[in-house]
């Protein structure tokens, strides 16, 4: 299987440290975009990324059928004009190898790849009090300081196994969606194995089954999925939306999830079924991760208003599968709609409606082990030639806590962070001055257009450094005041809504013995952006500032 260590890589060599004003941990869609913004304020800025290419998330997830949930002309940079109109997009719904094209092209055009090592992963971060500097060791025995440190290391980055015991019994082929090979990897012919119904499972099920002589689909939580209605863009509706695309922009920043949609503002319960159908069933057709959702207002905080919705869907699902009864096993019951990310699909009910596609409910009966040529539930054994692991990630905190990140007392974040994550504003962490995390735990991150919420993050960032540099300090540090009522905040916002009720990975529920806690901001995007702007207004409320000389005194 093409998986790589989570962070503990051997140390091979011993180097001279490099020194950096800021050195941004990740090559994705957030760490380009945050070393073109630093370099434009003159810092001497470089990328660490543990790939052998740039594009984070876009260059692991190589499974088939993947495909972003955001409409292309969407998801993308919004900071270079030029860039906009010169990069043509040709599907409603980006591949991954598009998407891959579009992020080595951003790296090139704006001359990024200069100041990027590749090939390299962070694995501790220690910062000194007297310096103001933190010291980054890595798996290839490279050493480099820096005064800023920034985290562009994804939300979904650290990719999970199933705890199955025996996997290393099995001898067939391995793939996790997450770590797929760049090679082409086919399953003709094959009896294939499929762990996972999240939106992974769901985009590559029907892919895998159209190309395997069997495919058994091992579900333990049937997933709520709509479809995607991806289709190519007409020349006319991009020319259109190129043509106003500054107004669009502004329109994501100050929409509640990055997507411009309108708000609702009548109540589900208060409509007759009629009404709520025809509403839910324009909402199926556009075809998009919002519309069903925002329908009315309570469908996330009633749980009979979001009944109705999931029942909606439910009845999808039974038009769309012929046997009953694996349409029944299809339908999701246990988690309110939309409390674990919903899913985009294209053709994914009907693919159990193939006579080579087997699907298996572990609530009935539960996997127990891998076997030297499948796996064994409770009920039966299984042989495969491959078995795909869809199986996620270790979300928001999995991928800093793969980094021995230390502050001035030698106190680890994943020490402070044992009870759940604690930010201010999801960009920052009292005790570990210089320390930004793009689109950390407590914002609005994975509740939202990503690209959105990543160029708020670096741009705000951006600023913070600019105001130290202009004004004259050293190092900015969170006070443990702010950071005390913005995790208050964030979990007071998120316990009025029906989050809290699934097991998620937004809460922490997938990773066994990760704390319960909802780990994103679920204020909107706009709202968040507000509070950001009126804290950069106020001269960094929350933040102590220090100017050299008063390092020592910490
Ligand atoms: O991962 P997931 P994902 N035994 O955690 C199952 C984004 N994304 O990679 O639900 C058996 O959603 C697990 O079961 P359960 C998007 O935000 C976006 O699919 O925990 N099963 C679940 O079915 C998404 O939400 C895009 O009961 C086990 C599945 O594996 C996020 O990434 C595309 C198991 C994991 O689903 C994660 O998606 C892809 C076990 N031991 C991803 N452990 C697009 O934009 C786990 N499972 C299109």
């Amino acid at each position: 299987m093409s998986q790589v260590p989570d962070g503990d890589g051997p140390v091979t060599e011993n180097r001279a440290a490099e020194n950096y004003d800021a050195v941004i941990v990740g090559a994705g869609l957030a760490g380009l975009y945050q070393l073109y913004l630093l370099r434009q304020l003159g810092l001497h800025a470089r990328i660490i990324e543990a790939a052998d290419g740039v594009g984070g998330t876009w260059f692991w997830n190589r499974y088939p059928g993947a495909r972003c949930d955001v409409q292309s002309m969407s998801y993308s940079y919004s900071f270079s004009p030029e860039l906009e109109q010169e990069w043509e997009w040709t599907e409603k719904y980006p591949t991954q190898p598009e998407i891959l094209r579009y992020l080595n092209h951003v790296a090139e055009r704006f001359d990024l790849t200069r100041d990027i090592t590749l090939s390299t992963r962070v694995v501790s971060a220690q910062y000194d009090d007297a310096t103001a500097r933190w010291t980054l060791r890595t798996d290839t025995g490279s050493t480099m300081t820096a005064q800023f440190v920034i985290m562009a290391t994804g939300c979904l980055s650290a990719s999970k196994l199933p705890e199955i015991p025996g996997l290393e019994r099995y001898r067939g082929r391995k793939h996790h969606t997450a770590r797929w090979g760049k090679e082409e990897i086919r399953f003709d012919g094959l009896r294939v194995g499929v762990i996972g119904t999240g939106s992974s499972g769901i985009q590559s099920i029907p892919i895998i089954a159209e190309q395997a002589a069997d495919l058994t689909v091992f579900q333990r939580t049937p997933n709520f999925s709509m479809p995607a209605g991806n289709r190519p863009l007409e020349p006319g509706e991009v020319a259109e939306l190129k043509a106003s695309y500054r107004g669009w922009r502004e329109a994501q920043r100050t929409s509640r999830a990055g997507i411009p949609a309108p708000e609702a503002t009548e109540f589900a319960l208060a409509a007759s079924p009629g009404e709520r159908a025809a509403r839910y069933q324009a909402a199926w057709e556009k075809g998009d991760l919002v519309s069903l959702g925002g329908c009315y207002v309570d469908i996330l905080i009633d749980p009979a208003a979001n009944e109705t919705a999931a029942e909606f869907i439910r009845s999808k699902i039974r038009a769309v599968v012929h046997d009953p009864e694996t349409a029944e096993t299809l339908s999701p019951r246990t988690f309110p709609f939309g409390t674990k990310r919903p899913c985009l699909d294209t053709g994914y009910y009907a693919t159990f409606n193939r006579p080579n596609v087997h699907l298996v409910d572990l609530r009935m009966t539960p996997l127990i082990e891998f076997t030297e040529s499948g796996l064994r539930t409770s009920a039966a054994e299984y042989e495969f030639d491959a078995v795909v692991f869809a199986t996620g990630f270790d979300a928001m905190t999995g991928a800093l806590a793969a980094i021995d990140i230390r502050n001035g007392n030698g106190l680890s974040l994943s020490s402070v962070w044992t009870a759940g994550p604690r930010t201010y504003l999801g960009v920052a962490m009292a005790g570990f001055p210089n320390l930004f995390t793009i689109t950390g735990p407590g914002s609005p991150s994975v509740l939202s257009n990503m690209v959105v919420s990543i160029e708020q993050h670096v741009e705000w960032i951006s600023d913070l450094i600019a105001y130290l540099r202009e004004h004259g300090y050293a190092a900015a540090e969170v006070t443990a005041e702010a950071e005390e009522s913005w995790v208050t905040h964030v979990a007071e916002v998120g316990s009025l809504t029906l989050f809290p009720r699934a097991n998620s990975w937004y809460m922490g529920a997938n990773v066994p013995g990760k704390p319960r806690v909802f780990l994103p901001y679920i204020g909107g995007v706009g709202a968040f952006r507000q509070k950001c702007e009126e804290v950069a207004a106020s001269g960094y409320e929350g933040f102590t500032l220090r100017r050299a000389g008063e390092l020592a005194a910490v």
